[in-house]
């Protein structure tokens, strides 16, 4: 084994299952296949890398500042690594799924990575409708920017580009709320890059299918990276007790209950169940604690 002082530095910027594609400090993108049996390597991954040929080898994971991920009943899976921030991304047309959002902010304050909220496709009528269904995230503090991408795309880049400079965001978001649009729109030659990995990994076969990071600036300081939709969506990584602590609609009156471990479903003296009574929680925003609670315990229990 050599020494890691010895092997090149790199950061993962593609990542395809069993290979991944490995940026030097310069610049240059290398293939690179894990050692053995490593654990799962992701996008965002800094690595310690030795040359192979053309290839090369992981030697080294250095250690991750944050991951986040999600698991369902079946297996647990990374979006990517040592993030800034998420930027999820919404619309009214298609009507974005609040539970999909709500599960993203609830993974992403359990990985302790900032979000933002982005409300596509403003221009279009059914953006009121989107707006009036984020309204209890904004009120629990949750910042959300609103554009059109492709109605006014100078402004959306206007409003996006200073949240985003110097920094790593993930871009999540549903099928058809614009994450594509919004990486044409704000990376220089998008394209170009992702021809770039496509040759890098030999074929086009691969592109789609998992997550990219793209510079935002020839010093890449900045960088987008984009993924792959995020239908299942599961928090099975999150035990049925700390749910509440993460939802910070709920978690501002935790500790007002009667009972120290109160569940907050049926306990007399319950302060959630006061708070969302007298309004300051939003119906919804309960239903979704209750459904979870329920589908994690289930989990458990298995
Ligand atoms: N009206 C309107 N349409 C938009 C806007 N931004 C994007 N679209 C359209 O919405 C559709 C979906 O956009 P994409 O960028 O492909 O969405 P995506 O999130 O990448 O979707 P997937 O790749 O399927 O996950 C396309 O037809 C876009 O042209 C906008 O601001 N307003
Ligand atoms: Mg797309
Ligand atoms: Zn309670």
């Amino acid at each position: 084994m050599s020494r890691l002082a010895d092997l090149d530095a790199g950061l993962v910027v593609a990542a395809y299952g069993r290979h991944v594609l490995v940026e030097t400090p310069e610049g240059r993108r290398v293939l690179c296949h894990p050692r053995g049996k490593k654990s799962e390597l992701v996008v965002g991954d800094r690595v310690r890398w030795m040359a192979s040929g053309d290839e090369g080898v992981v030697e080294h994971l250095e250690e991750r500042r944050n991951l986040l991920r999600r698991q369902d009943e079946w297996r647990s899976k990374a979006f990517a690594a040592n993030l800034d921030q998420l930027l999820v991304l919404v619309a009214g047309e298609p009507m974005f799924a609040e539970w999909q959002l709500a599960k993203a902010l609830v993974a992403a304050q359990a990985a302790q990575i900032p979000a933002l909220v982005g409300l596509n496709k403003c221009e279009l009528p059914q953006a009121a409708g989107a707006r009036e269904r984020l309204r209890p995230y904004r009120e629990m503090g949750v910042e959300v920017l609103e554009f059109s991408l492709k109605g006014d795309p100078e402004a959306a880049r206007t409003l996006l580009l200073p949240r985003l400079q110097r920094r790593t965001t993930l871009v999540l978001g549903a099928s058809g709320m614009g994450k594509s649009t919004l990486i044409n729109r704000l990376v220089p030659q998008a394209a170009a890059q992702v021809g770039e990995i496509s040759r890098a990994l030999n074929s086009g076969r691969h592109t789609t299918t998992s997550s990219t990071l793209y510079w935002l600036d020839e010093a890449r300081a900045g960088a987008l990276i984009d993924s792959p939709g995020f239908q299942e969506f599961g928090l099975h990584h999150i035990g049925p007790g700390e749910l509440a602590a993460l939802m910070p609609d709920l978690a501002a009156h935790l500790g007002g209950c009667r009972f120290h471990n109160c569940t907050h479903r049926r306990e007399p003296g319950c302060a959630i169940r006061a708070a969302a009574a007298a309004g300051q929680i939003a119906p919804q925003r309960l239903q979704f604690y209750e459904a979870m609670v329920d589908e994690l315990e289930r989990a458990a229990r298995f």
